[in-house]
């Protein structure tokens, strides 16, 4: 690192090695420690200069924002931290930045909340859920279910490669919810026994697209084969501002150790001396919007289809990312 490059605290360095190694993550959880690193810039930084302190930042929010490509809520995240830093002195723009990402993260945990509530009216009493990977958005709807006093049981998918699945059941249990799991070949054969599928996502794209863990497009088609209603609980920090003019999102390739451990590896390649086997790891997939029946978010629940009526209001035009230099 050369003199003049912007000081990032370590703190912001070691949240943007837990993200990326995933120690840190869901979308929902990635966007509140993004937001918490800036706020620690802010409180640490030692410019001396309006200017240098807004290069820290900036500095800060470029190196979160390089660490996991998918979900949208963490560029959003960081806009709407950087977007709060006003003032004309140091002092000024530390406390207006700090004082913004607690806003961030005080109103993120809140929409989770109203979420849960608006997604729990789609739960009847007994109704058994059928969930992919681990998503707060998805697991608070079933919370505000249960405090509306349903009962409610869960088949839990385990989600290979990382088998998040688990931390579902592992917390649904907590909650007093009665889980099944199985193994992601096991889903068809239990969508029988679910009146809903019920995911969280990682982006929201303006045609209603559903970006998630890998393995929901799949489960989606199935569920629509036989029946079962697709329902996805994404806060509105989870729509993709800039598939609203066309672009599209990037899906996150990680790697092949969480397929095929080193040892596995070491075995193949002792006996294949070329070693020519290729392992692809993509974390997401995109689910269309006709295999979705409902995206439940803290502004109400939407078909896919109108999604886009909701980013437009709440995203405009603007979508510049404010740490671009
Ligand atoms: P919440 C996770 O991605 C899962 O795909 C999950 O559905 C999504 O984030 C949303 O999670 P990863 O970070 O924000 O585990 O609802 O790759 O907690």
């Amino acid at each position: 690192m050369t003199d003049d490059q912007p000081a990032i605290t370590p703190d912001v360095r070691a949240t943007a090695t837990d993200i990326a190694e995933m120690e840190v993550r869901g979308a929902a959880t990635i966007a509140s420690a993004a937001a918490g690193a800036l706020a620690t810039q802010a409180t640490e930084s030692e410019a001396e200069t309006p200017a240098a302190f807004r290069a820290e930042l900036r500095a800060a929010a470029a190196e979160l924002y390089e660490t996991r490509p998918t979900a949208v809520s963490l560029p959003n995240a960081l806009r709407y931290v950087l977007r709060g830093m006003d003032g004309e002195t140091v002092a000024a723009l530390r406390s207006s930045t700090i004082a913004q990402a607690e806003r961030f993260q005080r109103d993120l945990e809140q929409a989770q909340e109203t979420l849960g509530e608006v997604g729990a009216n789609r739960l009847r009493d007994g109704d058994v859920v059928m969930t992919h990977c681990h998503s707060t958005d998805a697991l608070s709807c079933v919370e505000a279910a249960l405090a509306d006093g349903k009962h409610i049981e869960a088949i839990v998918k385990e989600t290979r490669p990382r088998k998040q699945g688990h931390i579902t059941a592992e917390q649904l249990r907590e909650m007093g919810v009665p889980v099944t799991l199985v193994v992601d070949n096991a889903a068809r054969r239990y969508l029988d026994e679910a009146n809903h599928v019920l995911v969280g996502a990682d982006s929201i794209a303006a045609d209603g697209s559903v970006i998630n863990k890998i393995g929901t497009s799949g489960l989606a088609v199935n569920a629509r084969e036989r029946g079962v209603p697709v329902m996805v609980a994404a806060q509105t920090i989870k729509l993709h501002p800039d598939t609203m003019t066309g672009h599209t999102v990037e899906i996150e390739m990680r790697d092949e150790r969480e397929v095929l451990s080193e040892s596995e590896r070491a075995e193949i390649a002792a006996g294949d001396p070329d070693d020519a086997l290729v392992v692809e790891n993509p974390a997401f997939d995109v689910t269309p919007p006709r295999h979705v029946d409902a995206i439940v978010t803290e502004r109400g629940q939407y078909p896919p289809e109108s999604i886009v009526m909701l980013m437009r209001e709440l995203f405009g035009e603007t979508t510049a990312e404010p740490w671009e230099r």
